[in-house]
């Protein structure tokens, strides 16, 4: 039996890392199916490439750009195309976190490998399924490279846990996470998270 308040990791993460956020009420929720899927943000100086969601699952926030691992397919081979067919762009991606999230209305369990990389080819395009924008890092993070004219990270309208782990997503620390999602409400598309834990590499 594990719980939130617990120190160790919880099922479907790696134990070697030590908890920085953590929070919510109740036991985990087992892990049947899992499924896998990738997600890649570029982060450059000062700044960050993020893809408005404009259809599908995640519809109307603000995400980096992946989705589901084909059969036959590493999950770092599935997020270079995921970018390509997403953003129209190229880039080394190098895994930098991994997520693990359970929705009560899903049946299976999402595993994310979390991608990054401070380079890009090609021009970032609209396509049929995301709408590329770039944002400012955060003032303390960007330093110098400060871009007082972009507009901030708009967790808003993101998913509910990435507030999280972004600053260690921008800052290249590695990190992995879990949340628990339920449906917030009766008739709203919405899901809130009830319980979650994120934690980063022990230092040595
Ligand atoms: O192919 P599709 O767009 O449905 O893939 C879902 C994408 O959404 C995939 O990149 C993984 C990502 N995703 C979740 N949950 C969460 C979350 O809580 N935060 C973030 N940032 N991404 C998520 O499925």
């Amino acid at each position: 039996m594990s719980h939130t308040n617990s120190i160790a990791a919880p099922p479907g993460l790696p134990p070697n890392f030590v908890a920085f956020a953590t929070g919510g009420t109740g036991e985990w929720t087992s892990i049947a199916e899992t499924r896998q899927y990738t997600n890649a943000f570029i982060i450059q100086e000062g700044k960050i490439l993020l893809g408005y969601k404009k259809r599908g699952f995640g519809l109307g926030k603000y995400n980096g750009f992946g989705g589901k691992v084909d059969p036959g397919e590493t999950p770092a081979e599935a997020a270079v195309r995921e970018l390509q067919e997403e953003a129209g762009i190229s880039a080394p991606l190098e895994h930098t976190g991994t997520l693990v999230f359970l929705l009560d209305t899903v049946p299976w369990t999402f595993h994310i490998d979390v991608y990054s990389a401070r380079e890009f080819t090609g021009e970032p395009i609209e396509t049929d399924e995301m709408r590329p924008e770039w944002f400012a890092l955060p003032s303390d993070i960007a330093g110098a490279a400060f871009v007082s004219d972009l507009p901030q990270i708009p967790y808003e309208t993101m998913w509910a846990d990435d507030v999280y782990w972004m600053r260690h997503l921008l800052q290249g620390i590695p990190f992995v996470g879990r949340c628990d999602f339920e449906k917030d409400g009766l008739e709203g598309e919405g899901s809130k998270i009830v319980r979650w834990w994120f934690g980063a590499p022990r230092h040595t």
